[in-house]
């Protein structure tokens, strides 16, 4: 009986698929990086490329772009994006990341949520003077040793947004999101807000559950 009920606590398999290899997390597939019910991954294109182009990167691994809606995640994505591109030896000729947003006529930015309706951007971090409203596009600047612009005030300029004009081509990867393994469908979605997790400890089952709620 004890048996029966932690078995059928645990996730189905079909929902397991799509996370064949998991990590470290137990919450995202290899590659993945885990943080509050959402998988972040950094992807880099083949060649400079515009952000339409970038954009199928993300859906092709079953994710979407990524939105930014709050300091710690702003300062969270940054380490974590500065890490992947020096390790994939791309730093410093790669100092930023690209994240997409349609732009407004009054220049203000709605995420773009693949699943539901565009979510507006509740929490920005422009550098000095952005956004001039170049275009629908927001790099986040990764370099925290240097300021990218004369335009902008001197000081640590990592983690600070730019707008750029949506037929720019560069090899700036894509940052892309999904739901983490046992979280809400929505949980990539740019107005998703995670709950507090209960207590876990390790896995009792041994249908690919990684997490057993005690
Ligand atoms: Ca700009």
């Amino acid at each position: 009986m004890i048996q029966f009920t932690l078995s059928f606590s645990c996730i189905p398999q079909n929902n397991f698929r799509t996370f064949d290899s998991v990590g470290s997390s137990g919450r995202c597939a290899v590659g993945w990086e885990y943080r509050e019910d959402k998988c972040y991954k950094v992807i880099f294109p083949a060649g400079p490329a515009t952000t339409a182009e970038k954009k199928p990167l993300c859906a092709n691994e079953g994710s979407q772009p990524a939105a930014i809606t709050s300091q710690a995640e702003n300062d969270w994505v940054t380490d974590f994006s500065l890490k992947a591109v020096q390790a994939a030896g791309k730093f410093p000729a790669i100092s930023w990341l690209t994240l997409v947003a349609n732009i407004q006529p009054d220049k203000s930015l709605k995420w773009e949520n693949p699943g539901g309706v565009d979510c507006p951007v509740s929490f920005t971090n422009w550098g000095p003077g952005e956004p001039l409203g170049d275009g629908g596009t927001v790099l986040l600047y990764l370099d925290p040793t240097k300021v990218p612009f004369t335009s902008w005030a001197p000081g640590p300029s990592k983690g600070k947004w730019n707008d750029i004009w949506d037929t720019h081509k560069s090899e700036d990867p894509i940052l892309c999101v999904k739901a983490a393994i046992g979280a809400p469908a929505n949980a990539a979605a740019c107005d998703y807000k995670p709950t507090p997790q209960p207590q876990c400890c390790g896995c009792q089952c041994n249908c690919g559950c990684r997490r057993q709620c005690c």
